[in-house]
């Protein structure tokens, strides 16, 4: 267990601190930091500090360190956590998952690459080549989803700009035999704008200038399994969408126009459609009056603008759907029979984008926190219920300890007919003359009386005022100094983004492309014009429905944590912002952790494993006990070390309060065997 390290490092498991507070927590994490510990434990969960260097701490070795062993045989690190999960899964077929968590720029993505990377080197250990072909598949769609899906912020340089839930499949033999990736709301406004010293998806800039990113891409693509005509397809929709980004509109006496008119070629030519069609499809739309007849309506200038963006938006967000959908389809389990293979198993790893707030914060921060305000409750959900059972399992009565609970945030974001994305639909459902201002208008009117509501009005560019603010003081990150921007959600443009309204007119012209993979990106486009389509969910209901089938499915799994903070702003491997880091700690919850894991029993081993390790410590059971079960020759150790008050006797585990009776058991261990390396060389040098 615990010190193996030596206390230079501080304690490698914040449960060994003397005593649990913020203080002692932070020089703890603070020492380790600098002394290059970035791992710490509380119990299984591994809090990480996010290095900002390269680290020597991954290679072979350190995977073979861990392979196989117990969580506190070895130093704080990944590998434990991902070996924990394998073996539950393995073992005890449990399905288990990995919840990867932290602010923006915590480490959750490198984390989860490195857990990935794990797996995949511990598995497959007779090289059978339809393995190893499915583990690579899997570590090669990271690179392409990050290529797609992640951008540079003013956060963090490879900001995930999805959520990613990933599930490996495992056959009885413990090696993967497939797996299945849900994604979540890809930031597509981001297609079309970048906050100041942001940039687009990485894709867009590896055709051009990183295109030693591009090489690796469309390697990695062709592993997966992509055909030339898919790959062909894929960067000749980036090169319509790029196209789309520089289109302009002029308005003349009569009607609008595009400027420049080879640009509708271009866009033609790049996604299989007509020129004419492509024009028509930017400058009208075709709607249905009440009598049935078809007309064609021109756009003003912004209208046209507005469709513009909309559709690249859509033609970016379409092809990464369709490219996870694609690497689904190919790393699918295929033919699996459980009576022939046994039961199937899987673990799922979690990275999804952190708590985020810039200067300027709009509908996407808004779902990504709320997305992150879910995780946190799981997470408190979890940690208890697994104690409690565990207890339960063991006939061991529990102790309840006082968590802050934020459902009272989740409940006031999501609650139907109350909550802020129920007041936010109702407003795009009256359609019309409201506006974000109106809609903040009515949020007041429903929330606020809320404890945890508030806005206010502020000037925008744009004229229209207005920001709706969550006192999310316990869980968002702290504002950046100086100036300190206000926690808060600009409303401008809710309603659009929540709307989320593309022309018919794009979803036609689309489908009726002559490439096949641009058409099965749009089914939709094969509706005639006057067939009345079913209103769509909006964007913030479809994604907490999202959000609330994840958490329902990492809820029946067997959870294991890692969780990420960022030691400083300036991606320093040297700075450690105290004050960021306790705001971390805080609205992470880990001290409440730690509390729980030592308010119940920091440490459990089962009988077998507790005796093996500690048995030369008692003359009653070195080298071999006598008595009828191993509990027994167990309940002879503690007492004869005097802490029976300080454990409690599992039907198969012993539990142990308080870390100090373990380390008095460790220190006599360690103090043992030299004393008993000795007595075996005189042994075998015959000198007894
Ligand atoms: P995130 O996933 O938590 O942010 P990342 O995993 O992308 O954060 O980490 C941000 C950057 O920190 C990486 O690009 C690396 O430069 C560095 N880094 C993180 N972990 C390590 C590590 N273990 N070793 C070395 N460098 C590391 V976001 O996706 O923004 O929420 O949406
Ligand atoms: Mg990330």
């Amino acid at each position: 267990m615990a010190e193996l390290e030596g206390l230079e490092f501080g304690k490698s498991d914040f449960v060994l601190l003397d005593e649990v507070n913020m203080e002692q927590f932070m020089e703890n994490l603070k020492l380790r930091f600098e002394k290059g510990r970035i791992y710490t434990f509380i119990g299984e969960v591994v809090v990480s500090v996010n290095p900002y260097k390269q680290m020597d701490i991954y290679g072979k070795e350190a995977i073979e360190a861990y392979r196989g062993r117990e969580l506190y045989e070895n130093p704080p690190h990944l590998y434990a956590v991902a070996d924990a999960a394998y073996k539950a899964m393995k073992r005890r077929a449990k399905d288990t998952c990995i919840v990867i968590s932290g602010e923006s720029g915590a480490g959750k993505t490198e984390a989860s690459k490195y857990i990935m990377q794990y797996i995949a080197a511990i598995t497959n250990p007779s090289q059978r080549e339809e393995v190893e072909s499915v583990k690579n598949i899997l570590l090669k769609s990271n690179c392409v989803l990050e290529a797609f899906g992640n951008a540079k912020t003013n956060r963090n340089d490879n900001s995930s700009r999805f959520g990613k839930y990933m599930d490996i499949n495992f056959n009885f033999n413990g090696d993967p035999t497939g797996g299945h990736i849900n994604n979540y709301l890809l930031e597509k406004s981001r297609v079309v704008q970048q906050q100041g010293g942001e940039r687009n998806f990485h894709s867009f800039y590896q055709v051009n200038d990183d295109v030693y990113c591009h090489k690796a891409v469309l390697s990695a693509l062709k592993v997966i399994g992509f055909t030339e005509e898919e790959i062909n397809s894929i960067y000749r929709i980036l090169g319509a969408i790029l196209i789309l980004g520089n289109l302009q509109f002029e308005t003349d006496t009569e009607s609008v126009q595009v400027v420049g008119l080879e640009v509708l070629g271009h866009i033609a030519e790049l996604t299989a459609t007509e020129p004419d069609a492509v024009g028509k499809s930017l400058l009208y739309r075709t709607v249905a009056t009440g009598g049935g007849e078809v007309i064609e309506k021109g756009h003003t200038e912004k209208e046209a603008c507005f469709g513009r963006d909309a559709f690249a938006k859509a033609l970016y967000e379409r092809l990464f759907g369709w490219i996870v959908g694609r690497i689904n389809a190919i790393i699918e389990v295929k033919d699996y029979n459980p009576v022939l293979h046994g039961k199937n198993t899987v673990i799922g790893v979690l990275d999804i984008y952190g708590f985020e707030i810039f200067d300027n914060n709009s509908f996407e921060q808004f779902c990504i926190n709320y997305c992150n305000e879910k995780l946190q409750q799981l997470f408190i959900e979890l940690i208890l219920r697994q104690e409690q059972e565990e207890y339960q399992r063991e006939g061991i009565t529990w102790q309840h300890i006082e968590y802050f609970n934020n459902q009272i945030i989740v409940d006031l974001v999501e609650q139907p007919h109350k909550g802020i994305i129920s007041v936010l639909d109702e407003a795009c459902l009256t359609g019309g003359q409201v506006t974000d201002t109106v809609c903040l208008q009515s949020m007041d009117t429903k929330l606020g009386q809320h404890p945890h509501y508030s806005s206010r009005k502020v000037a925008l560019r744009s004229g229209r005022d207005g920001r709706l603010s969550l006192s999310r003081c316990v869980h968002a990150p702290p504002p950046p100094p100086p100036p300190p921007p206000p926690r808060a959600y600009s409303i401008e443009g809710f309603l659009d983004k929540n709307k989320d309204p593309l022309f018919q007119d794009f979803k036609r012209l689309m489908y009726n492309s002559s490439n096949p993979v641009l058409k099965e990106m749009w089914p939709d486009g094969q509706l005639g014009i006057t067939e009345v389509t079913k209103r769509p969910l909006t964007a913030a209901t479809l994604f907490k429905n999202s959000i609330v089938a994840l958490v329902d499915k990492l809820g029946c799994k067997e959870p294991y944590y890692v969780r990420c903070i960022k030691p400083n702003e300036m991606k320093s491997p040297v700075l450690f912002d105290d004050a960021r880091c306790e705001h971390q700690v805080a609205y992470l919850g880990l001290l409440e952790n730690v509390r729980v894991r030592r308010a119940g029993f920091a440490y459990r081993q089962p009988y077998a494993r507790f005796l093996q390790r500690y048995k030369m410590t008692c003359e009653y059971t070195w080298p071999n006990h006598l008595m009828e079960t191993d509990r027994e020759a167990v309940e002879a150790i503690v007492t004869h070390h005097g802490f029976q008050d300080d454990v409690a006797y599992g039907h198969t585990k012993l539990f142990v309060r308080t870390p100090r009776s373990l380390f008095t058991l460790e220190q006599e261990r360690a103090a043992l065997i030299p004393i008993l390396v000795l007595f075996l060389q005189k042994v075998w040098r015959g000198a007894l």
